[in-house]
C-alpha cells in the first residue's frame, strides 16, 4: 500500500496529532554527531604578564562593596523596616508536610520496539545538544552566547559565560561529564565584579558635571571609573534566573563544592538589589553603588517576584536564611502592600511604580511576558517548602481563580477543536492572544492541580498545551509564532478581514495567498520562533503527569521540525519567520536553548523516573531544585582524582573576560576627546582554558 499522500497547510487545518509521516525515526536526525568528535574550546588564553596591567589601581578585592549613608535616608514607613521573618520557615524543612503525587501513577508499558524508538529519539536530542555545545565552544566560549548563523559571540548578560553556567545540568544529565568539568573551570574562575569589561569593584563615583570627552581633568583611574559607570549594571532577573539558577541546579545535581561557593557569593552581590524600601529588587544596578539602599522605581512583576526559589533552595542547602528573606520580603512585599490595591486583584498588572504606594493598580494583565514567572513561583515555592505555608497556596490559586474569569479565553474560530489560550486584559479591554512566554501555563496549571486537587486545571492545562502544540503544527514551518492574536469569533473574523467567505482565514474556506502560513483563526502574528522551550516544557509536563503516550509523538514532532527549520552553521538558530516554507535565520541562539528546550525535550524521551517532578522543581529556566530537602549530589562523579588540579585562581577572570577588560582599558588609556586606534583583541586559536594549579578540598553538603 502507497503512503497517505503528504497534506499541506493549504488544504487542511493541521491536526492534533502529527502524521505518521513526520515521525521519521531518531537515528535519522544529525547521525554524523558523535560525543567522540567533541573538542576543546578555542580560545586564546590570556597572557600572565599583562594581568597585572588591568589590576594595577584595584587596591582591594571586595567581596561586597563598602556602604556609605546617603543624602536621602531610608524613608521611616519603609516596609523593610517593620518586615519579620516569618517563624514557619525552617531551613531543616522541618515543617514540611507529605505533598500530593505529581506524576501519573504509572506510566505505560513498553514494548521492546517502542523503548528502542523512545531511546532512539532521546539520543538524536542529546546529539543535537553536543552539536550546538560544539559550536558554540569553537566561535564563542566564555561569551555569553553564540550567533549561530554568522558564528559570532555575543554578550547581553555581562559577559559571564551565561552559556556556560545554564548547560551545566544539561551536560550532567546527559551524562557529558569532561564537558561538564570543563565548564566548572570557567564557574571557579568567572569574575563578578567585571560587567563586559569594566569593573564596579572600582568603587561608585559620581561624575555627573564633570565633561570627560572635552575636559582633560580627569586622570586615568577616573576615565577607567567612568568607563564602568555608565556600564557596570547588572540585570538582575536574567541574573538571578540563569546565573544563579544555574549554579544552585547545577549544585543539587553535582553536590560540587565550586558551584555552591560561586553561587554563595553571587547571591550576595544580588543581595544589594533588594535594599529598596519595598524590599523589591531593583532590574538593574550597580553593584559597586556606595548608597545604604536603592530606588527600585518602574518594574515589571516578572523581575521582581521570580527569585524565590533560587534563593529558598540556596538557604535549604546552606543552613544560612539570609536569602531566603529577601525573596519572602519582596513576595510579603506584593502580597501585602499591592495586591490589595489590584483593579483585578489578585493579579497584578505586568508594571508598576515600586516606589509608591498608589491607591489603585491597573493597567495590562496577563500571564505572558513581564509576569510569567511570578504566578509560576507561587505554586513552585509551595511545593520547594513542602506546604510549610499556606501562603503561596492561596495567592496561587486565587490567582488562576482570577485569571479563569479574566484572562482565559476559548478560541472560538477553529471549529470541532477545543482550545484555549491565555491573553490579555488591557485595561478592561480582553485580547484573545498566545504569546509563546504564555504556554508554560499548561505546565503550571498541571503541577498546581495535582498538588493542589484542582482538577479542572489540568483540563485546562491540557487545552492550553494543545493550542500551543497546534499553533507550530499549523504553520509551515512547523514552529510557532511568538505571539499569535486570534479573531474573538467566526463573525468579527468575517468583519475584520473584509474578504469574501470564499477567502476568509479560516479552516472551511481557502485561505486567501496573502495569509498563507498563517494558522487560520490568527488575525495577526509575531511570526519569530526563537528556539524557546514554554511549548515543549508543558508537553513534558503533560507527558510526566497524564502518562498519555500522544504527548511524546507529538514532541517529537516539534523536534523534528524545529531542528530542520533552525540547523545553521553555528547551531540551532532563531527563524524570522515560521509561516514561509524555507526559514530565514534569525541569528542568536539563546542561552535557554542549552538550558530548557533541549532538556525538556531529552527528559520527554527519557525513563520517567528521571528527574522525577515529584524529586525535583524546575526554576523557570528549568534547573531542577531537589524537594524534600535531599542532599545534594548523586549525578556528578569526578572523571579522577585530579578533578581539582587545574582549576585556575578563583574569580581571577575568565580568558574572555580579560581579554575584554584589557581591550576597554587600552580604549579608555587613549586620550580624549577621540578614542582611536586598534584596542589588543582576543584572537581565537586553538588551546583550552588556563590553567593555574590551585586546588582545594571538597566540603560537606551544608556549607555555609
Ligand atoms: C526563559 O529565560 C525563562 O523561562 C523566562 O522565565 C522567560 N522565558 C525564557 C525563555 O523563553
Amino acid at each position: 500500500m502507497s503512503p497517505p499522500a503528504k497534506p499541506t497547510w493549504r488544504d487542511t487545518l493541521a491536526p492534533d496529532e502529527p502524521y505518521p509521516y513526520q515521525l521519521i525515526p531518531g537515528d535519522d536526525i544529525l547521525p554524523d554527531v558523535s560525543e567522540r568528535d567533541l573538542q576543546p574550546p578555542q580560545v586564546e588564553p590570556f597572557p600572565s604578564e599583562l594581568y597585572s596591567e588591568l589590576y594595577e589601581d584595584r587596591k582591594s578585592v571586595l567581596d561586597r562593596p563598602p556602604l556609605r549613608p546617603v543624602q536621602a535616608p531610608l524613608p521611616d514607613d519603609a516596609f523593610v523596616s517593620t518586615w519579620t521573618s516569618p517563624s514557619w520557615f525552617d531551613t531543616d524543612g522541618s515543617n514540611r508536610k507529605e505533598m500530593p503525587r505529581v506524576q501519573a501513577h504509572s506510566h505505560p508499558t513498553e514494548s521492546r520496539a517502542q523503548r528502542k524508538e523512545r531511546l532512539a529519539r532521546r539520543d538524536a536530542v542529546r546529539r543535537a545538544f553536543i552539536y550546538a555545545w560544539q559550536k558554540y565552544k569553537d566561535s564563542a566560549w566564555g561569551h555569553d552566547e553564540i550567533k549561530p548563523a554568522s558564528k559570532q559571540p555575543s554578550n547581553p548578560f555581562q559577559n559571564w559565560g551565561a552559556t556556560v553556567i545554564d548547560s551545566l545540568e544539561t551536560l550532567l544529565l546527559m551524562n557529558l561529564t569532561r564537558e561538564y568539568e570543563l565548564c566548572r573551570k570557567h564557574v571557579w574562575q568567572v569574575d563578578f565584579r567585571l560587567v563586559n569589561g569594566a569593573d564596579w569593584a572600582f568603587g561608585w563615583r559620581d561624575l555627573s558635571g564633570r565633561d570627560g570627552e572635552s575636559g582633560g581633568e580627569m586622570d586615568e583611574r577616573e576615565w577607567l571609573t567612568q568607563g564602568r559607570s555608565g556600564t557596570a549594571h547588572i540585570g538582575t532577573f536574567e541574573t538571578g534566573i540563569r546565573y544563579l539558577g544555574g549554579l544552585v541546579g547545577a549544585y543539587d545535581l553535582s553536590g560540587d563544592w565550586v558551584l555552591l561557593d560561586r553561587a554563595k557569593e553571587l547571591a550576595h552581590i544580588l543581595g544589594k538589589g533588594f535594599d529598596t524600601a519595598s524590599g523589591l529588587i531593583v532590574p538593574r544596578f550597580d553593584a559597586g553603588i556606595e548608597s545604604e539602599w536603592l530606588r527600585a522605581g518602574r518594574v515589571s512583576l516578572a523581575e521582581v517576584g521570580s527569585m524565590t526559589l533560587e534563593l529558598t533552595r540556596l538557604s535549604q542547602i546552606t543552613g544560612d536564611k539570609w536569602y531566603f528573606d529577601k525573596a519572602q520580603r519582596a513576595l510579603d512585599y506584593l502580597e501585602q502592600e499591592l495586591v490589595p490595591r489590584s483593579s483585578l486583584t489578585p493579579l497584578l498588572p505586568l508594571f508598576f511604580d515600586a516606589t509608591s504606594r498608589p491607591d489603585q493598580l491597573s493597567g495590562t494583565f496577563g500571564f505572558g511576558a513581564m509576569a510569567d514567572s511570578y504566578y509560576e513561583y507561587l505554586i513552585k515555592q509551595h511545593q520547594l517548602v513542602g506546604g510549610a505555608t499556606d501562603q503561596y497556596q492561596k495567592l496561587y490559586s486565587a490567582s488562576v481563580d482570577k485569571a479563569r474569569e479574566e484572562i482565559f479565553f476559548d478560541i472560538d474560530v477553529l471549529p470541532g477543536r477545543n482550545y484555549l489560550t491565555a491573553g490579555k486584559s488591557e485595561h478592561g479591554r480582553k485580547i484573545i492572544e498566545l504569546e509563546h512566554l504564555t504556554c508554560f501555563t499548561g505546565a503550571m496549571l498541571g503541577l498546581g492541580a495535582r498538588l493542589l486537587w484542582r482538577a479542572p486545571d489540568l483540563e485546562a492545562g491540557l487545552r492550553l498545551t494543545q493550542t500551543c502544540y497546534w499553533l507550530g503544527a499549523a504553520t509551515p514551518s512547523g514552529c510557532p509564532p511568538e505571539i499569535t492574536t486570534f479573531y474573538p469569533n467566526l463573525k468579527s473574523a468575517l468583519v475584520n478581514a473584509s474578504v469574501e467567505p470564499a477567502t476568509i482565514h479560516t479552516p472551511e474556506y481557502h485561505i486567501d495567498e496573502h495569509l498563507a502560513g498563517t494558522p487560520p483563526g490568527a488575525m495577526r502574528l509575531d511570526s519569530r520562533y526563537l528556539g524557546r522551550p514554554e511549548t515543549i516544557e508543558s508537553v513534558f509536563y503533560m507527558w510526566r503527569l497524564t502518562g498519555d503516550k500522544r504527548w511524546q509523538d507529538r514532541g517529537w514532532r516539534m523536534f523534528v521540525d524545529w531542528i530542520d527549520a533552525s540547523t545553521a552553521p553555528g547551531g540551532f538558530s532563531s527563524i524570522k519567520d515560521v509561516t514561509k516554507e524555507s526559514t530565514e535565520w534569525g541569528d542568536n541562539m539563546e542561552s535557554f536553548v542549552f538550558a530548557e528546550t533541549f532538556k525538556y525535550y531529552y527528559l520527554l524521551f527519557s525513563d520517567p523516573d528521571f528527574i522525577s517532578l515529584d524529586d525535583f522543581v524546575f526554576t523557570t529556566e528549568a534547573h531542577p531544585l531537589k524537594l524534600r530537602n535531599e542532599a545534594p549530589g548523586g549525578f556528578w562523579t569526578p572523571s579522577g582524582p585530579d578533578v581539582d588540579k587545574d582549576l585556575g585562581v578563583r574569580a581571577s577572570g575568565t580568558d574572555v573576560q580579560l581579554w575584554l577588560r584589557h581591550e576597554l582599558m587600552a580604549r579608555h588609556r587613549r586620550p580624549p576627546p577621540h578614542h582611536g586606534g586598534a584596542p589588543p583583541r582576543g584572537a581565537r586559536v586553538a588551546s583550552g582554558q588556563g590553567g593555574g594549579g590551585r586546588g582545594m578540598g571538597g566540603g560537606g553538603w551544608r556549607a555555609s
